[in-house]
């Protein structure tokens, strides 16, 4: 069963291990990831969802932060701290081996899509994680203090400033990375993780073809949102902000046109008939990611549930 999960974030990269664990063979599983967070700092690339999905395929992540690496050390951020230079956005020892050499060979021209191949291989991931594309694509938030650059918005300033849109630089001309299209059209199903919908995968399906790509085959939702709260990250107040309140509801509508089936928690069952009004086949079953087994328990559940009914 080929099967490709949209990814971005914590929340992503949890559902996207328990997809892999829950096929019988790793390398069925595509994970198209958002670049939409990557930025450069000290003259880095950094690629956080990228990140945060290989490591956590890998099994290699910081199972406190879900971002990172397990077992990190902060030595180099501490020298940086204590020369006066920006130590907002922590970068890891460990972390910045990733970084050095993802940004050494992005300058010998490689593109993102086969060092993050190279580095999967080397990390011992056998299911394919992609960048949606090669190119840069960054995402600026408008907030009512003006637009800021996502991480500005998200680690600076600790998601606080209220927003009134997204913006995707550059998407209109941005080549999907090889291999992303055709991995959607030959899946046998599209999973949408429960990442945030407006940062991470808004941003994926903003890339030309895309959307094309998934037309007339079962693409599964899984909301992000449980009992009106976001399991991590700013995705509820993002639609209290953009005038809608933050239900599974929502998430379904904002989805319409796309999402074939949607998953809610059970917790959100009395919205159940509501998701299905908008033309979406629902599974309400647990969707809380606390453990390992959980992220495979729900990614079991789904594909069951994809297979006798799609
Ligand atoms: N998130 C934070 O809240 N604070 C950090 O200092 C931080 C550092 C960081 C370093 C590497 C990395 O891959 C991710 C990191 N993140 C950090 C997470 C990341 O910025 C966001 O979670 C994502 O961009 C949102 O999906």
């Amino acid at each position: 069963m080929s099967i490709v999960v949209l990814a971005g974030g914590v929340g992503g990269a949890k559902f996207a291990y328990g997809v892999m664990r829950a096929l019988s063979d790793p390398a069925d599983l595509t994970v198209i990831v958002n670049v939409g967070d990557d930025f450069e700092h000290f003259g880095l690339k950094i690629c956080p969802d990228l990140d945060t999905v290989c490591y956590t395929l890998a099994e290699l992540e910081n199972p406190a932060t879900g971002w990172g690496r397990r077992g990190e050390s902060w030595r180099v951020m501490e020298a940086v701290r204590a020369l006066g230079g920006p130590a907002w956005f922590r970068l890891g020892d460990l972390d910045l081996a990733t970084h050095l050499e993802r940004t050494r060979r992005l300058r010998a021209g490689q593109p993102l899509s086969r060092i993050t191949a190279d580095f999967c291989r080397a990390w011992g991931v056998r299911a394919r994680v992609l960048p949606v594309s090669d190119q840069p694509i960054p995402t600026m938030v408008l907030t009512d203090e003006g637009e800021l650059p996502f991480q500005e918005y998200f680690v600076r300033r600790g998601w606080q400033p209220r927003v009134r849109g997204f913006r995707f630089v550059g998407v209109e001309s941005a080549a999907p990375a090889p291999g992303a299209l055709a991995a959607l059209r030959e899946a046998e199903a599209v999973l949408i993780a429960p990442s945030n919908p407006f940062v991470s995968i808004d941003p994926i399906l903003a890339v030309p073809g895309v959307r094309q790509a998934m037309q007339g085959k079962p693409v599964a939702a899984i909301s992000p949102i449980i009992g009106g709260q976001a399991v991590k990250g700013p995705a509820a107040k993002m639609f209290r902000e953009l005038g809608t309140p933050p239900t599974a509801h929502a998430v379904a509508v904002h989805y319409r046109g796309l999402a074939t089936h949607f998953v809610l928690d059970a917790q959100d069952q009395g919205q159940q008939a509501a998701v299905e009004a908008l033309g979406m086949l629902t599974l309400v079953t647990d969707t809380l990611m606390t453990t390992p087994q959980k992220r495979v328990t729900l990614a079991n559940r789904v594909l069951e549930w994809l297979k006798h009914n799609s």
